[in-house]
């Protein structure tokens, strides 16, 4: 009821950190572009097989001066892959111990979604998605996140070969959405969920530019062929961004939603990355996910802050330069120099610059090796992390299970109605 509001407002209030004031509005009024490259993970990057790059045009991006790249960011999903990452994104809030969110409450919560908030800064807002309309609840969800425009498989070509495993191809699926990029009134808020590199990474032999890799795992070796095609459709993305002039006044935020590989493949891991032996700590760091935020003018570099999807929207707001003083939410902005690094998973597992937590087991994250539990201070230290993570999970499933969001008048925010929206191919 409304007194749980209370107790989250108390906690959110008590961990709020201000955005980095050097970053404040540096996008203020740009487009922003929000690419979802699904399954991708860090290791990816700068990766070589048989001595090429196998995602040469997110390399580049990578190491740009005016990218912002963050090399110890996490993906934080549960049962809700794909649902969750967008949930954690556009929100700030976790997915759901079990289930999505997005299927059991995105139709029926109220939420204070990015989509909604740009909107009442004057964007107009757009999702992109070469597949049904309600896979994940998409068609209906989108509606209570304020989303002006859901653009599904029924807007784009189809063909023989167009589709492969989860929709439409990402090379047409990008071409295909520019034209209706193109017609969005600016500034804009549009995001591009690709899903080619998804498993169990099937392409076609016309679109593989590199070979398989031989670790002999076949659900593992394909998948550098498909990052490489993901990677190449980025690329042609990126042209078109370059001939339009729009790459001149838009932000572009790239993330990888949540691992493509599996801690079912520990022998084909560790071959794919030279090693002997994959244990639990390196498949926890192997959860790294890539997060850049590119924009003309902008001050990047390579960031180490430990942070997760869930510090994506704090992020983005304050270099849009929209307050998140009052917001539900339970990241943090990763640029601020103060912040918390602690990067809770779902099922209460986390890793911090020191520590990384993996069921039982503790690991000392510089060095992998196992902690001195029998240390008092670490000990208490552990626990209070411990307690610190299972306290914003709970929280954050409060507000969700709780649809306590319906309780909250957040000051310059009107409510989203959802049936003030209706898309063309939709159930409702
Ligand atoms: C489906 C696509 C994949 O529309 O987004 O979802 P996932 O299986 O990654 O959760
Ligand atoms: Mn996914």
């Amino acid at each position: 009821d409304a007194s749980d509001l209370q107790s989250v407002l108390k906690y959110i209030n008590a961990n709020y950190v201000p955005g980095n004031p050097q970053y404040t509005g540096v996008a203020k009024g740009k487009n922003v572009f929000v690419i979802h490259l699904e399954s991708l993970q860090q290791f990816m990057i700068d990766y070589k097989w048989q001595g090429q790059e196998v995602t040469p045009n997110l390399n580049k991006l990578y190491h740009e001066t005016n990218t912002l790249s963050f090399d110890n960011f996490f993906h934080q999903v549960g049962q809700g892959k794909t649902a969750d990452a967008e949930l954690m994104l556009e929100n700030s809030l976790f997915g759901l111990p079990e289930g999505a969110a997005m299927v059991t409450a995105g139709s029926t919560n109220t939420w204070q979604a990015a989509p909604a908030m740009l909107d009442q800064h004057g964007y107009t807002t757009a999702a992109f998605h070469g597949d049904v309309p309600s896979f994940w609840n998409r068609d209906n969800t989108y509606k209570t996140w304020g989303y002006d425009y859901y653009f599904s498989k029924a807007y784009f070509q189809s063909g023989k070969n167009f589709d492969v495993g989860y929709g439409l191809k990402d090379k047409i699926f990008l071409k295909d959405s520019a034209k209706y990029i193109e017609q969005l009134p600016q500034p804009f808020y549009a995001k591009l969920i690709t899903v080619t590199n998804h498993y169990p990474y099937l392409l076609d032999k016309a679109n593989q530019t590199i070979e398989k890799t031989d670790t002999g795992d076949k659900t593992v070796d394909g998948y550098v062929q498909t990052a490489r095609y993901l990677d190449e459709a980025l690329g042609e993305f990126m042209n078109w961004l370059k001939a339009t002039g729009l790459d001149k006044n838009s932000m572009l935020v790239l993330y990888g939603d949540h691992y493509g590989i599996s801690s079912n493949h520990k022998p084909a891991v560790a071959k794919l990355l030279g090693q002997k032996k994959f244990t639990d700590f390196d498949n926890a760091q192997f959860q790294k996910v890539p997060f850049m935020i590119h924009m003309d003018g902008l001050k990047g570099g390579i960031n180490h802050t430990y942070g997760g999807e869930i510090d994506v929207l704090p992020t983005l707001l304050n270099l849009l330069g929209i307050s998140n003083k009052n917001d539900v939410q339970f990241g943090t902005d990763l640029l601020a120099t103060d912040r918390n690094q602690t990067v809770a998973f779902r099922n209460g597992d986390y890793v911090t610059p020191e520590y990384t937590k993996v069921g039982s087991a503790y690991y000392d994250t510089k060095t992998g090796k196992a902690v001195d539990t029998s240390d008092e201070k670490v000990k208490a230290t552990l626990a209070q992390l411990t307690n610190h993570v299972a306290t914003e999970l709970s929280l954050s499933d409060r507000v969700i299970n709780g649809d306590l969001l319906r309780f909250y008048d957040l000051k310059g925010f009107t409510k989203v109605k959802a049936s003030d929206y209706s898309y063309k191919y939709s159930k409702a």
